[in-house]
């Protein structure tokens, strides 16, 4: 046990771990989730400037922020969703600080993705996957490779058809298997929410909100550079930011991959 931060910051000095970020950049064009009108809708990213170097503030430069909690790069809290509402470790502020660091297994998808846009993941796939790569550790994050974040045409991102957005993710039954029998930290996407696209009619309607979050999971949504990760062995760092009861928030999600073979 002794010295094993020691390890780390020797194992980081010599180049021994890379840091994989995992995080896509904030700006007023961040495609933001869009919802039936009968909702309301979710602000965008904007930023205005309060001063630069200039009248307003002759040697600092620096910016207001409005944006909803769940814009771009994000994690989604337990009471996000009705099913973890009475959680009381359940908000960005009240979340054990413990689950900001945990192992990820990936699960690539991307074949498939690429085949259909509706690609659902299902128990059988995670099977498989774990047939491969070994059973998903409790307390492990579960990001879902589809390379979707390499569409850079928020159009094709959100990818909204008449029937509602074409975008893949779990099925109901694979959300259970993760929350209730793994036990797992979180599910994490590249796409611009944890659900697929046409969740809304589902059983129960949005399964990686619903049963995560009533399992007390949490969510990350528009990750990029899984297709970096390796299956298993990365150790994610995600922490969102200590919003009062807030529900999910943006921020900067890190991996670290241990390159001490290479
Ligand atoms: C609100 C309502 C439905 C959904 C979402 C938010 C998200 O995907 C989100 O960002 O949590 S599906
Ligand atoms: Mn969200």
């Amino acid at each position: 046990m002794s010295g094993v931060l020691k390890k780390l910051a020797k194992a980081l000095s010599k180049n021994e771990i890379e840091i994989v970020d995992l995080t896509q950049t904030l700006h007023p064009g961040t495609p933001v989730i869009q919802l039936p009108p009968n909702f309301a809708p979710s602000a965008p990213f904007s930023m205005s400037e309060i001063s630069r170097y200039d009248d307003r503030g002759p040697a600092w430069y620096w910016n207001n922020l409005a944006m909803g909690e769940h814009t771009g790069t994000h994690f989604d809290a337990p009471i996000h969703w009705i099913s973890g509402k009475d959680l009381k470790d359940g908000a960005t502020d009240t979340v054990r600080p413990q689950r900001f660091m945990a192992p990820a297994c990936v699960i690539d998808c991307s074949k498939d993705a690429a085949k259909d846009e509706k690609f659902l993941l299902t128990p059988k796939h995670i099977l498989a996957w774990e047939k491969e790569h070994g059973t998903i550790p409790k307390g492990a994050w579960v990001l879902m490779r589809t390379d979707w974040s390499k569409r850079t045409d928020p159009a094709k991102f959100l990818n909204m058809k008449e029937d509602g957005p074409h975008v893949p993710g779990p099925n109901a039954d694979a959300v259970r298997l993760l929350a209730e029998e793994r036990d797992v930290n979180g599910w994490g996407v590249e796409a611009v929410g944890t659900d697929a696209g046409q969740a809304f009619a589902f059983e129960p309607p949005f399964p990686a909100h619903a049963l995560m979050h009533g399992s007390n999971k949490f969510g990350l949504a528009s990750l990029c550079n899984l297709d970096r990760l390796p299956p298993t062995g990365a150790m994610i760092i995600a922490a969102p930011l200590k919003i009062q009861n807030g529900s999910g928030s943006p921020l900067r999600v890190i991996a670290l991959v241990d390159r001490s073979d290479d």
